[in-house]
């Protein structure tokens, strides 16, 4: 089958998939695969396929926002995977996760647009506990800070006029906030199958503890990297648990 907006073959691509917003960061990701290469490169989706200790995956980026993201993760699962990863970036509710500390998404709270297109209001939107496990286990063996907990999933970048709960969702327990996450549970599970995240905290999303907004350090690097190895263990940890190896 042709994924038209991908622009993949589903006979080429395998039942794990790594997700990520940045096209530039799944080719950083395809360089620590045995035989990598890349199948296409259309709009922001950028699919690449290799291998990690012998287990075949797909690197696929989704952009940046929900409703662009799922369309990325429809047509993989079109194409025939059964376990997403994302591995992203999100701004942090709290100073006791610094930038530079990784968080495992155990549910993401609905306030994008599109999930409520998709499901009704309500209905949650949960990681697969083997892969959030998995995530969090390979992660804690990278080092530095690594928590899971519940994060949020919005549209809104740049504040307009409504201002947005983030105190209420901090006081409630959420640790982090991004653009996808809710969509990739809520895709997963209309769909039947398993998924994950992982992000990398790059900065302060609570207006009380932002400072100027700077994504580009050696410490968000470094934390990307360590997310990175911690996905691409998850993989090989759930093909082992699976038992296609
Ligand atoms: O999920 C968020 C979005 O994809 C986090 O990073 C991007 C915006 O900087």
């Amino acid at each position: 089958m042709f994924l038209p907006i991908l622009q993949i073959h589903s006979e080429d691509i395998p039942s794990y998939a790594l997700v990520c917003g940045d096209p530039m960061r799944a080719e950083l990701i395809s360089r620590k695969l045995e035989e990598a290469r890349e199948l296409s490169f259309s709009r922001e989706y950028r699919t690449f396929v290799g291998r990690i200790s012998g287990v075949p995956v797909a690197v696929v980026s989704h952009g940046v926002g929900s409703a662009g993201a799922a369309i990325c993760f429809e047509e993989l699962i079109r194409a025939g995977v059964t376990t997403l990863i994302r591995v992203g970036t999100a701004g942090s509710y709290s100073e006791e996760n610094p930038a530079g500390s990784l968080i495992v998404s155990t549910a993401a709270v609905r306030t994008d647009g599109l999930t409520r297109q998709l499901v009704p209001d309500g209905f949650p939107a949960v990681g697969d506990s083997r892969v959030v496990e998995a995530l969090y286990e390979a992660a804690s063996e990278q080092g530095g800070i690594v928590r899971k907990g519940i994060t949020v999933t919005l549209d809104v970048f740049f504040q307009g006029v409504v201002d947005f709960p983030h105190k209420q969702f901090k006081q409630a327990g959420a640790v982090a906030v991004e653009m996808e996450i809710a969509a990739l549970y809520v895709i997963a599970s209309l769909r039947g199958v398993r998924a994950g995240a992982i992000v990398a905290l790059d900065g302060y999303a609570d207006a009380d503890l932002a400072e100027v907004y700077d994504p580009n350090t050696d410490v968000v690097a470094q934390a990307v990297e360590r997310e990175i190895q911690a996905a691409l263990q998850a993989v090989v940890k759930l093909s082992i648990l699976d038992g296609n190896r």
